[in-house]
């Protein structure tokens, strides 16, 4: 398990590095994926820094919730009419490799399943 955290999503939370912010709200934020695996390619967080969804806690219920939902509407926002996939790495098995929870939104063509 991860201690408390300061990653560069904690950054981008606090403007101090840039990023193309699509949503915000008080609990969450979406942005651009720096290097996207599809033609859109969008990550929503928690502002609250948990580090993976293995440390989120039964008190952190409703926030998650609200992270599925923000991605559905940023989902619509984005104009996937046929769809799009959400995805969450979490851990060194599930290919995580910043340590703030996050949703992947992928989306904009076809995505194979299983995913190669
Ligand atoms: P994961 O492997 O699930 O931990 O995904 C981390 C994602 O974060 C990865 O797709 C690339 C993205 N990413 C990493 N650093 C930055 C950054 O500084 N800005 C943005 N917009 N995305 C980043």
């Amino acid at each position: 398990m991860s201690a408390s955290i300061d990653t560069i999503f904690s950054k981008i939370i606090r403007r101090e590095i840039p990023a193309d912010i699509v949503y915000e709200d008080d609990l969450a934020l979406a942005f651009k994926d720096v290097n996207p695996q599809a033609p859109v390619h969008i990550l929503v967080i928690p502002k609250k820094p948990i580090p993976q969804l293995a440390e989120a806690e039964s008190q952190d219920h409703a926030l998650l919730g609200h992270l599925l939902l923000t991605a559905k509407r940023v989902a619509e926002q984005a104009g996937l009419k046929n769809g799009y996939r959400l995805v969450i790495n979490t851990g060194a098995d599930g290919g995580q490799t910043v340590y703030h929870l996050h949703l992947h939104i992928l989306g904009g063509r076809h995505l194979a399943w299983p995913p190669g």
